[in-house]
């Protein structure tokens, strides 16, 4: 199977390793911009020393309760870095569920739309209506794309978490989006499916979308899966540790490493990391075995 994008068809017999960039303001300058897009763009080059195949470049943080960003601001933020991005000879995706910009990101040769709102995402109902995401990406003759499961929104996905089993309802929204978008013309072969760890889930609903991965699969779309640093990850530890010890996102390396590699055994097929080098050694043993 392979993952059909605007430049390169990636292989994906192996799992790939996906390099998450967050293009965010620069706190030790204040000249503007220019400081984290050079900080973004030494980060894309260090991950694909790392053993990146593919680098997911994002300006805009949809942790949970994260304040949304202006079109603008995430403009001036990804644009200059995907402009850079494009030539270093990876695939590069931009992370966004913004119309306007995965348009800005096609025009200038992005390879990959991944969108946490899984092309569903439109301003208010006022006025005019604005630029279809769907139409965006069918618009491109070949451009990938990662639609991904989200329950509500980023500001209040974790106040009322999904209720019952999550797989069914996970799969049969993942399948749905993704026929709509292949009746629009988009080819089967652009499409890859994200359970969306995290994003309205608890953290036992997190870990049966792991444990029962499968059911996912049954789709026939690859999966991408996205356990980095993930807050369901925060509990992973000693069982002498008090009660309510939890990690911070920065000592989350070790969860985040079993977490994708328990992920690719069971079939995913894009890891989306932050932690690139390590990832890549962790894979290295799943060859090993395969
Ligand atoms: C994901 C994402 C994810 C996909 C983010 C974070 C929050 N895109 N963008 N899947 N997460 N496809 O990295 O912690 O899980 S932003």
């Amino acid at each position: 199977m392979y993952w059909q994008t605007s430049r390169y068809q990636i292989d994906l017999t192996r799992p790939k390793v996906m390099g998450i960039v967050n293009v965010t303001p620069d706190s030790f300058s204040d000249g503007g911009q220019h400081g984290s897009t050079l900080a973004a763009i030494r980060h894309c080059e260090q991950l694909i020393r790392d053993g990146a195949d593919i680098l997911d470049i994002g300006g805009e943080s949809t942790r949970p309760g994260a304040p949304p960003v202006s079109l603008d601001e995430e403009l001036d933020r990804v644009i200059p870095v995907l402009r850079e991005a494009v030539r270093l000879g990876v695939p590069v995706s931009l992370d966004s569920y913004k119309p306007q910009v995965m348009q800005a990101a096609l025009d200038l040769g992005a390879d990959i739309i991944n969108d946490i709102w899984a092309l569903r995402w439109h301003e208010g109902d006022v006025g005019a209506p604005s630029l279809h995401a769907t139409e965006v990406v069918a618009a491109h003759p070949r451009c990938g794309v990662c639609l991904m499961h989200m329950h509500r929104d980023p500001q209040t996905m974790q106040v009322a978490p999904m209720q019952g089993d999550v797989l069914p309802q996970v799969r049969d929204f993942l399948e749905q989006v993704a026929e709509d978008l292949q009746a629009l013309g988009v080819e089967k072969s652009r499409i890859m499916l994200d359970p969306g760890i995290g994003f309205g889930k608890t953290v036992a609903q997190n870990f049966a979308l792991l444990a029962r991965q499968a059911e996912l699969l049954q789709t026939g779309y690859p999966l991408l899966a996205g356990w980095s640093r993930k807050s369901s990850l925060a509990g992973m530890v000693p069982r002498t540790a008090p009660p309510g010890t939890a990690l911070p996102a920065s000592a989350r390396l070790a969860p985040s490493l079993a977490a994708a590699l328990l992920a690719a055994e069971r079939g995913a097929s894009v890891l989306r990391v932050h932690d690139v080098k390590e990832t890549v050694q962790a894979m290295r043993v799943l060859e090993a075995i395969r």
